[in-house]
């Protein structure tokens, strides 16, 4: 299963969205790809992740969530996701919490269930620049796979996080490639 977001704060679109239309138009010998474009909407986007993984007529083998960080000019494979919902910024419903946990009660990080530095490394080596990192941040995207581990986890399926740059630094053709070379490598 891969996700994206929708568009929000001032982007026109989302290349997350673009990458996830994409591969969903495609079709595999190997595998079935599910896709899902996300609300940028804290409450809804976690209760729909958790829907959808939690959907008992199918049992995805990975789930992959995306998103986009325009700061990075790179592709960022997450390693942690925090317990926190915290952001000046509101989203796309006008909520900007403030430390709030995503889910109370859990601990306060999950990790990543991918082999992110086999995803970076053979990102790298396709030719397409790629890192891991220790943060997702504290907004939409780190309650997404905050949400969306706690969700795997007791259903055994690996899952984790990319976060694309903008479409100015890398086109969608090569974020695709990327993200099927990560596809790959799980
Ligand atoms: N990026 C935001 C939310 C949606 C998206 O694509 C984030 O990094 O939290």
């Amino acid at each position: 299963m891969l996700t994206g977001f929708e568009a929000f704060s001032g982007l026109d679109e989302n290349p997350s969205e673009l990458v996830v239309r994409h591969i969903g138009d495609m079709s595999f010998e190997r595998f079935e790809v599910r896709t899902a474009v996300l609300p940028v909407e804290f409450i809804s986007a976690r209760k729909r992740i958790i829907s959808l993984v939690n959907d008992k007529n199918w049992t995805p083998e990975v789930v992959l969530c995306m998103g986009v960080s325009p700061s990075r000019n790179w592709i960022s494979i997450e390693r942690i996701a925090v317990n926190i919902m915290d952001s000046i910024k509101g989203d796309n419903a006008g909520f900007s919490p403030s430390e709030i946990p995503v889910t109370k009660g859990t601990p306060l990080a999950r990790k990543s269930s991918l082999p992110v530095k086999k995803i970076a490394d053979a990102i790298n080596a396709s030719g397409t620049p790629a890192k891991v990192s220790n943060t997702a941040g504290t907004y939409v995207c780190n309650t997404v796979m905050y949400a969306a581990l706690g969700a795997c986890v007791r259903r055994n399926i690996p899952c984790g996080f990319i976060h694309l740059p903008s479409t100015e630094t890398i086109d969608v053709k090569m974020m695709v490639d990327s993200i099927l070379v990560a596809l790959q490598t799980i």
